[in-house]
């Protein structure tokens, strides 16, 4: 009996001194290296910066709590875990009442001391052993937590990676967007591209701040979404993309997967449907849209400018209307892009009378009409948007009307310009647009007044990429610095910092596994931040 109890005290003793080891081992782990948190690479850069000297040691003993009566906090708590799981993989619990063992918390809090004019405020506090993001919109705890992503390293230096723990540099980060309209835009008309490159391609541009993707869903090429009272559109004008591969289309429910999985990003989508130009596919899926009254052919080459629905006829507008009426239904975001670029076969009478009776059947089903520049020259209204992409004379008609204007200069923001003559893909009509030109611009100036500036998107068309590697090619970097262009004010824009920070994007970008343009202009970090350990 006393043998058994010598033993018995023996083994508790030798797990208290085991427990006391692995409390010392702790107290260990809380020597934390520290990095100044001015000088991670974050992008786009955040409004204002304040580093501390020190770091919360991210690890299994973490936590995240969330606002619970506030709608969406605890889906971005949730999100923000997952993104972690895949990063670190230590499973953070969200919410959790039972969780015991937690010695670190990341609050995401809702707070009304932040504007509700500034929907995509936060603000981000890391201590050593707590995180916390406030802001007044579940938007802008998102925004907040892709902050609080990029400071997470990939990996930690060898100690910190042994014993699991990622440190995040201490400091308070006070950010809000300089503009609200933050794109991209997708041709998925002249190559189709699956629900699933879009979804990537949304996972990438979210990580960098970016809420809008229009998608331009039709063209001479390709009629990509389905229409149920004119099936022939995907079915006839789905058939073929650039180069006679077999297309494709969205299926409704898949356009609605594409709209709810960009939504759970705060991201809003735009469709496209271009017109009365670019139309050659619905022309050869019903005749009767048809311009010179002739049943054209699908068309699988890269000319513009060809093609134009006949302006005349009301069955057009009938058909116009229930386009906008199907598409309208399954799209939350309050806008409807009309195209309306390069008509160049409708006679400017026509494509005015046209405009002008198309805005009112976008404005009938709840939306906002966007059009390319030259929909300035019809009698649109202020509330109507012009996205400009060639000619300042339109955006200064479009300034002239009251209307908003999205900067999308061809010669800096179009992503399917070629980066050099080098380049495997794109066009060069408009410039050539290497890593730097692309980055070394501001939207203010071009003499559009500020007031009148909704945001920057930056279109990338496809008439030379078929997959989502050459998409990539094409988009990234490029992609990032329009994130910074629309996100961070033009004092915190600066080359010499943002390419040692865009270097600092590779083990990001090759983790998604994205096939980046390795720009030669760029220092490429192929390992990530390192710390300076401290105790
Ligand atoms: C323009 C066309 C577009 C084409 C692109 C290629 C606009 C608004 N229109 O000619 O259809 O794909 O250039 O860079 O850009």
């Amino acid at each position: 009996m006393f043998k058994t109890l010598c033993i018995r005290s023996l083994f508790f003793a030798a797990i208290t001194l085991a427990f006391i080891a692995c409390s010392e081992e702790k107290k260990e782990r809380i020597a934390m290296p520290t990095t100044d948190l001015s000088k991670v690479s974050l992008i786009p850069k955040p409004l204002k910066t304040t580093p501390t000297n020190s770091a919360f040691a991210l690890d299994q003993f973490t936590a995240i709590y969330t606002s619970k009566n506030a709608t969406g906090f605890e889906e971005v708590g949730t999100f923000l875990a997952d993104k972690l799981k895949s990063k670190t993989n230590l499973t953070i619990p969200v919410n959790s009442e039972g969780a015991n063992t937690i010695e670190r918390i990341i609050y995401i809090n809702q707070s009304d001391s932040i504007d509700i004019e500034a929907p995509e405020a936060y603000q981000l506090y890391i201590n050593q052993d707590s995180i916390i993001i406030n802001a007044n919109t579940a938007e802008g705890a998102f925004r907040g937590i892709q902050t609080l992503r990029q400071l997470v390293p990939i990996e930690s230096n060898d100690t910190l990676a042994l014993q699991k723990i990622w440190p995040v540099p201490s400091g308070k980060i006070v950010d809000n967007p300089n503009f609200g309209y933050r794109g991209s835009m997708l041709d998925v008309a002249r190559h189709f591209f699956s629900v699933d490159d879009v979804k990537k391609y949304i996972d990438l541009l979210a990580y960098y701040k970016i809420n809008v993707l229009h998608l331009h869903l039709s063209d001479d090429q390709g009629w990509r979404i389905e229409i149920k009272s004119w099936p022939k559109l995907t079915e006839v004008g789905g058939s073929t993309e650039v180069g006679g591969e077999s297309g494709g289309f969205y299926t409704q429910e898949d356009y609605k997967e594409i709209v709810r999985y960009a939504a759970e990003r705060y991201m809003t989508i735009i469709p496209e449907i271009d017109m009365p130009g670019h139309t050659n596919a619905a022309s050869v899926s019903y005749p009767f849209l048809n311009g010179n009254g002739k049943t054209p052919k699908l068309y699988e080459g890269m000319r513009v400018g060809f093609s134009t629905f006949d302006t005349h006829k009301d069955t057009v507008y009938t058909f116009i209307d229930d386009v906008v009426r199907e598409i309208s239904a399954i799209t939350p975001g309050p806008y409807f892009h009309v195209g309306g670029d390069e008509s160049h076969v409708t006679k400017k009478s026509d494509y005015i009378y046209f405009i002008n009776k198309v805005e009112k059947i976008v404005q009938k089903h709840g939306k906002r009409m966007i059009g390319w520049d030259e929909v300035a020259i019809a009698d649109v209204d202020s509330t109507s948007i012009s996205q400009w992409w060639a000619s300042e004379e339109n955006a200064k008609k479009a300034v002239d009307k009251g209307m908003k204007i999205i900067i999308s200069p061809a010669k800096k923001a179009y992503l399917d310009m070629e980066y050099d003559t080098l380049s495997k893909f794109g066009l060069h009509w408009a410039a050539y647009i290497p890593v730097d030109t692309a980055y070394v611009w501001t939207p203010e100036e071009y003499g559009i007044p500020v007031e009148n500036i909704l945001g920057v998107e930056a279109p990338l068309w496809s008439e030379t990429i078929s997959n989502i590697d050459e998409l990539e090619y094409l988009a990234f970097p490029r992609i990032i610095g329009y994130s910074e262009l629309s996100w961070s004010i033009k004092e915190n824009r600066n080359w010499e910092d943002y390419k040692i920070r865009l270097a600092d994007q590779a083990p990001f970008l090759d983790r998604m596994d994205v096939k980046y343009y390795p720009s030669p202009l760029i220092d490429w970090k192929k390992s990530d931040f390192t710390y300076e350990t401290i105790k």
